[in-house]
């Protein structure tokens, strides 16, 4: 057995309240397997939020046994994960991992996301995609995630190594903790500007996010960094 199914499988020893939400959005092509992908390595309570897709998102994803919450309209990925997270703290989650539909992300990297909140080292745990050399980022969009980085130190006053990454974990307490008012792509920087806020202890952890054709497709535009920056300026100033 590989070493990432042995870990996973152990942990699901206590793994009865580890979440992980999932917002999706026209991902029928990719749900059912990134499901299949997280149950093989012993995870069991799936959340999709599923936002309005036009698509059989929600169908696929309750046939690979998840538990499918849907959105009336499309609200954005920010709200997805704010109605994903209520609900797992609501069923009684130790630990909730938000986990992206397009198969970017790799199941074989949560126990290393869930060890310093287990262990008490952390409260959140963030993925990064620059502390590994397996993911081949493309240039233009390596450019902007630098940029990101820059803009959430002038903004948030966190140096990360990565800042608009989807796969990370918190605690209960975090999750509680976290107030998430952006709907859309804007919530990543929110994340972290909540963190250095209310000083919840965090980590980065190293993980490989995968460029596939289908998720190059499919991602966001460069110019919703734009957005996101217009977004977090204005929240600074109202709040
Ligand atoms: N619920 C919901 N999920 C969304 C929405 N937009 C995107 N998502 C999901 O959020 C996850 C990440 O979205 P992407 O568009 O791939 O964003 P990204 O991975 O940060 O950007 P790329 O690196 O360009 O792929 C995927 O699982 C999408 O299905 C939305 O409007 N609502
Ligand atoms: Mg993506």
């Amino acid at each position: 057995m590989k070493q990432g199914m042995k870990q996973g499988m152990n942990q699901s020893k206590n793994q009865q309240r580890v979440f992980i939400v999932i917002p999706a959005y026209n991902e029928e092509k990719s749900i059912g397997a990134v499901l299949q992908g997280l149950r093989k390595y012993g995870y069991q309570n799936l959340i999709v939020i599923n936002d309005c897709s036009h698509d059989n998102t929600a169908a696929r994803a309750k046939q690979a046994g998840a538990m499918v919450l849907n959105h009336i309209i499309n609200i954005g990925q920010g709200a997805a994960l704010k109605t994903g997270i209520d609900y797992a703290v609501q069923e009684g989650a130790d630990i909730i991992v938000t986990f992206d539909a397009d198969g970017q992300h790799d199941p074989q990297d949560i126990p290393m996301l869930l060890e310093p909140i287990l262990k008490g080292k952390a409260e959140i745990t963030l993925g990064s995609r620059f502390l590994k050399s397996t993911s081949q980022v493309p240039l233009l969009k390596r450019i902007v995630l630098k940029g990101g980085i820059l803009f959430t130190w002038l903004c948030s006053g966190i140096m990360l190594t990565d800042t608009h990454n989807g796969l990370r974990a918190m605690s209960r307490k975090a999750a509680q903790q976290l107030q998430l008012r952006q709907n859309r792509m804007a919530h990543a920087s929110e994340i972290i500007d909540e963190i250095h806020r209310k000083r919840i202890p965090f980590k980065e952890v190293p993980v490989t996010i995968r460029y596939t054709k289908y998720a190059m497709a499919k991602g966001q535009s460069v110019f919703n960094a734009f957005d996101i920056a217009f977004k977090m300026i204005i929240r600074k100033l109202v709040r």
